[in-house]
């Protein structure tokens, strides 16, 4: 199945939005198969946002990702990157659907609360960013098969 790299941004946890995050998505049906808190050092920041070196506001994200802990996770469901997408609403908050987390608890788009992967190789990339193989915890749910097709 795949597999998908959420953060709770320093944002998100500092205002106590971890647990609404992962309700969600486990109320939704995936599956947790990774997750810490942690600090994000620079070098780490510059890896996982490497696609942005030389915009404008660069370095203003990488000042907010390393600014406080976040919860770094991974969670697994057929069609993992996509539906994690649209649960966590557009980059711009003020663009995002309500019912989603950036709608339901963001205005700002340096404060967004939440990082998903945006493609498979993109997710596979930043999941071995932040977690070794050994890492990954295989398991099943008496749940799995009212979830999973
Ligand atoms: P997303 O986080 O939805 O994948 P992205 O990968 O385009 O969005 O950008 C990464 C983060 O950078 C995003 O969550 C917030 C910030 N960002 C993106 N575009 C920005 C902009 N035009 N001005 C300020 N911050 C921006
Ligand atoms: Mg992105």
């Amino acid at each position: 199945m795949d597999h998908t790299l959420v953060l709770v941004k320093p944002d998100g946890v500092q205002r106590g939005l971890v647990g609404p995050v992962i309700t969600r998505l486990e109320q939704r049906g995936l599956r947790l198969v990774a997750m810490k808190l942690m600090m994000i050092s620079r070098e780490l920041a510059s890896q996982h946002y490497g696609v942005h070196e030389g915009k404008p506001f660069y370095d203003g994200l990488l000042d907010y990702i390393t600014s406080g802990p976040v919860v770094v996770m991974v969670w697994e469901a057929a069609g993992a990157v996509a539906v994690v997408r649209k649960a966590m609403g557009a980059t711009r908050p003020a663009e995002a659907e309500p019912g989603t987390i950036r709608g339901d608890y963001a205005l700002e788009v340096g404060r967004n609360i939440v990082h998903g992967s945006d493609s498979q190789e993109t997710a596979a990339f930043e999941i071995g960013l932040f977690f070794s193989d050994g890492e990954l915890v295989e398991w099943g749910r008496s749940v799995d098969r009212w979830v999973f097709e």
